[in-house]
């Protein structure tokens, strides 16, 4: 639909399984318990996320954000012209360093924010509007499987598909591996990938960004249930789960989880789905994985993009690569 002469968004419902949820009676249904974290992302959530990013503990936004505003102007002379796809682009606060840079070289702007959270991006979209006056803007509301498949040609001569934020972490192994292929096959022979990822660190670090001081991570994780009664017509009481978060440094990984403080039974009618908790049992929510550069590299040679270049910060907290089809 065509909002502004500027800016169109579709939405993909009936195949975005966030309606479906087939996938939420399959991980309720399996021991132990888990939830896919896109469900974290009502509008709520992606306003508790945002929070979330402003945390003292919570180093990732900040850090990439520096690295963005030391190498925004490489990264834009080694691509050159090129549409802008971003996958979770959320409050598209970070994008706004890239398009700078593209802005600054004079090139024509052309942004294709992807997120399943269709509020915050069309106001995202609209406050993009107003502070960049050639910028055209063409916004999919969907999972990112799905937009990927739905990309039209690139109203510029090349493309860069951006999935920064690190949100990468949340995949599984395997879940990569489809992801990449997805990735590679929604780009043309010399269009750009541009990658964040948060890079291994310690325990020390780790947990706290995962569990903040203010309880604002508790109140994300927990919004899930609340997101999941709105859609499924559930009873979740919220108040009867705690948040969990814990790195496990066998796999690099946080987990996430939502403790049940007592037996309990919650139903969700619209599923038609009983479920039994007992007390102290958890539904696993969230991984949040933590690479090093080595093994991304190695995936995504396999796959046929080449690393143009990569860069981190003082702290080599988060790297940031381009790679090239
Ligand atoms: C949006 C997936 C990057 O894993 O750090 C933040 C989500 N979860 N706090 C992350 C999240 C808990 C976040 N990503």
């Amino acid at each position: 639909i065509r909002v502004n002469p500027r800016l169109t968004i579709e939405t993909f419902r009936e195949k975005c399984p966030v309606t479906a949820g087939e996938d939420v009676i399959k991980g309720l249904t399996q021991t132990p318990k888990t939830l896919p974290p896109k469900y974290f992302y009502d509008d709520q959530g992606s306003l508790l996320f945002e929070k979330i990013c402003e945390l003292p503990e919570y180093y990732l936004t900040r850090t990439e954000t520096k690295i963005l505003q030391d190498y925004a102007s490489e990264i834009a002379h080694l691509t050159g012209s090129c549409e802008v796809v971003e996958l979770g682009s959320g409050s598209s606060t970070k994008t706004r360093i890239l398009l700078d840079a593209y802005q600054e070289l004079g090139h024509p702007l052309h942004y294709l924010p992807i997120d399943i959270s269709g509020g915050i991006l069309e106001q995202s979209a609209y406050s993009l509007l107003e502070d960049y006056p050639t910028l055209h803007i063409h916004g999919i509301v969907s999972t990112y499987e799905t937009a990927l498949k739905h990309l039209n040609s690139s109203p510029l001569p090349s493309r860069m598909i951006g999935f920064i934020g690190s949100t990468l972490g949340n995949l599984k192994p395997e879940e990569c591996h489809v992801f990449f292929a997805h990735v590679v096959e929604a780009l043309q022979p010399g269009d750009y990938f541009l990658l964040g990822v948060d890079l291994h660190k310690s325990k020390s670090i780790l947990e706290p960004a995962y569990d903040d001081s203010q309880g604002v991570t508790a109140a994300f994780n927990l919004n899930m249930l609340r997101h999941l009664n709105r859609l499924f017509e559930g009873n979740f009481k919220i108040d009867q789960f705690e948040h969990l978060a814990f790195y496990n440094d066998t796999k690099h990984q946080i987990e996430m989880h939502l403790k049940s403080l007592r037996s309990q039974i919650v139903e969700l009618k619209t599923l038609n789905l009983t479920i039994e908790f007992a007390e102290g049992e958890t539904i696993h929510t969230e991984i949040s994985r933590k690479f090093q550069f080595e093994q991304i590299q190695e995936e995504l040679q396999t796959l046929g993009l080449v690393s143009l270049k990569h860069w981190t910060d003082e702290n080599q907290y988060l790297g940031l690569i381009l790679y090239q089809l």
